[in-house]
């Protein structure tokens, strides 16, 4: 793929799980965003070729925080590469012969590795290990990382490790993360859902949002 766009540092994490109002918001946004990121929600009702549809209008995320063997880890991720798909989201915790497995099965198409989760859970185990999972990730070869807007902290030690990687950082809005604090701690896209997407206008608050990240820079 030609990298993703970073003109407004926004990817829409597209949990709604109409499929109609997904693909109308989705239309909605473009322009307003850089890519949409989807999850199994909108897969279970609207079936994987939702992937396609969505991959006309702007580049698509799978975040199917894939954690597998090997042979597993490459069925679905050129699968999902084949479907229209510009990124694939893997855990990073299932070490490298998986994580390099999910690079190889991706050819052109990215593969962003999970280091912290950005609930209260993720402090549990993920957090303990983030650092670690970001060498391998490395090592491995993935573009980038997801790491916490929670904790915006936590992103600025992911910095250090990977240097010019790319970090999406979920968590902003209804679970508290802020933009400006994800993105002046490192962070280069912020990965928004129901504060966008359940919102009246959407546009008006992705709009808002990317004013405010424009402001850090
Ligand atoms: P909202 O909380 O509605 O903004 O959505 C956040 C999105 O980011 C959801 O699709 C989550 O599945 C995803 N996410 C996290 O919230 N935390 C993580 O640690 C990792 C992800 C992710 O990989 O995208």
């Amino acid at each position: 793929m030609t990298d993703m766009k970073m003109d407004t540092r926004i990817v829409l994490a597209l949990d709604e799980i109409d499929t109609e109002k997904a693909i109308s918001i989705t239309k909605d946004l473009v322009g307003h965003i850089d890519a949409v990121k989807i999850n199994w929600p909108l897969i279970l009702t609207a079936g994987p070729d939702i992937i396609t549809k969505l991959s006309k209008l702007t580049d698509v995320i799978c975040d199917f925080k894939v954690a597998d063997i090997p042979n597993t880890v490459d069925l679905i991720v050129s699968n999902t590469v084949k479907k229209g798909a510009s990124a694939v989201i893997v855990h990073a915790f299932t070490g490298a012969d998986s994580l390099r497995t999910a690079v190889e099965s991706a050819g052109d198409a990215e593969i962003y590795a999970v280091t912290e989760m950005s609930h209260p859970g993720g402090k549990t185990f993920t957090a303990l290990h983030a650092e670690e999972m970001a060498k391998i990730g490395i090592n491995c070869g993935v573009s980038g990382f997801i790491a916490p807007a929670t904790r915006p902290d936590r992103i600025t030690v992911i910095r250090t490790i990977i240097g010019d990687k790319k970090i999406l950082s979920p968590g902003v809005g209804a679970q508290g993360g802020s933009a400006t604090s994800a993105i002046k701690a490192g962070a280069d896209y912020i990965i928004v859902g129901r504060s966008i997407y359940k919102a009246n206008n959407p546009k008006i608050v992705a709009d808002t949002i990317a004013n405010e990240i424009r402001n850090v820079f």
